[in-house]
């Protein structure tokens, strides 16, 4: 690690993730799978250390993602393929750490994001698009089910009835419709989305990193709870971070009319 399937670079507290197989418009072979899920716990050993507190992730090329790689052997041969086996080697350890990672995950989704790519940038915190990229859930369209996550995040970013209705009819949804619907954040004219994803992440990167990792942690388990459950994650979540240096300088910042200096800690 970094492998040609996965560029990892780590600069000012921000660890950019490129998915990098352009001509096959990023998608997912076993090998950049698994490289992919090696970036990001060396990205989680980074947070750790203290010297990782944001990430970019990004697709090299015109592409985003294209999902699951067709002419892998398994999936374009004759044989039965175990799809299932598959997911729970691969994606899930993949999604499941991305939620939980303790620090803000940047997507910046520069082209076409289909099928399993597409979950991989649901799972993100903030999610940017060019202006020029589509989502895609293009799963049915070859006679499978959305998986990597993208039946728990649709219903739950943009509701059951359009969730459904994407993941049955498999129409291309552009940048302005995946903004309108609350699938993105922001969208950029294409030449600027890098730009504007690095800038968020390197400012992410000067903020307080353990606030953000207990937000992430409450709101993984918002949708799942009933109130007074979700009002006690709250509680817990401010209690630890009322104990941190960066909730003192926040205060102290705010007192001394200056701008905070946080520290991660
Ligand atoms: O085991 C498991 O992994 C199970 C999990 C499955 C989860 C899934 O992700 S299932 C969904 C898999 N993905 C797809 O079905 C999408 C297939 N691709 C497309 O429909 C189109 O390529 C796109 C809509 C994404 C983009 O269209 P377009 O016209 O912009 O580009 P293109 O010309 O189709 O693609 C460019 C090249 O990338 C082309 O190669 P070539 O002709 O230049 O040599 C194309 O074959 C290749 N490519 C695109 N997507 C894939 C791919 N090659 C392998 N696998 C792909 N998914």
């Amino acid at each position: 690690m970094p492998t040609d399937n996965v560029l990892l670079d780590v600069n000012a507290g921000v660890a950019t993730v490129t998915l990098n197989r352009p001509a096959v418009l990023n998608a997912t072979s076993a090998a950049l799978l698994g490289d992919l899920l090696a970036a990001f716990e060396r990205i989680e050993q980074g947070i750790g250390d203290g010297g990782v507190r944001a990430v970019l992730l990004t697709g090299a090329g015109r592409g985003f993602c294209s999902g699951a790689d067709l002419t892998d052997p398994a999936l374009a041969g004759s044989g039965t393929p175990d799809l299932a086996a598959f997911l729970h080697r691969y994606y899930h350890p993949l999604i499941r750490l991305m939620r939980r990672l303790p620090a803000p995950i940047v997507v910046a989704v520069n082209g076409v994001a289909a099928g399993a790519g597409m979950s991989l940038a649901l799972a993100g915190d903030v999610v940017l698009a060019a202006r020029s990229a589509t989502f895609l859930q293009a799963f049915s369209r070859i006679g499978l089910v959305p998986d990597a996550g993208s039946t728990y995040f649709l219903p739950r970013l943009i509701g059951e009835g359009r969730a459904r209705a994407l993941a049955i009819l498999a129409d291309k949804l552009d940048a302005e419709q995946a903004l309108q619907f609350g699938l993105v954040w922001q969208v950029h004219d294409d030449d600027a989305l890098l730009p504007a994803a690095r800038a968020l992440a390197e400012r992410l990167a000067t903020q307080p990193t353990r606030a953000f990792a207990l937000i992430k942690e409450a709101m993984n388990q918002s949708l799942d709870n009933p109130l007074a459950a979700q009002l006690e994650v709250e509680a817990d979540a401010q209690g630890r971070a009322g104990r941190t240096e960066d909730f003192r300088e926040g205060v102290a910042a705010f007192l001394g009319k200056r701008r905070p200096q946080f520290k991660g800690r």
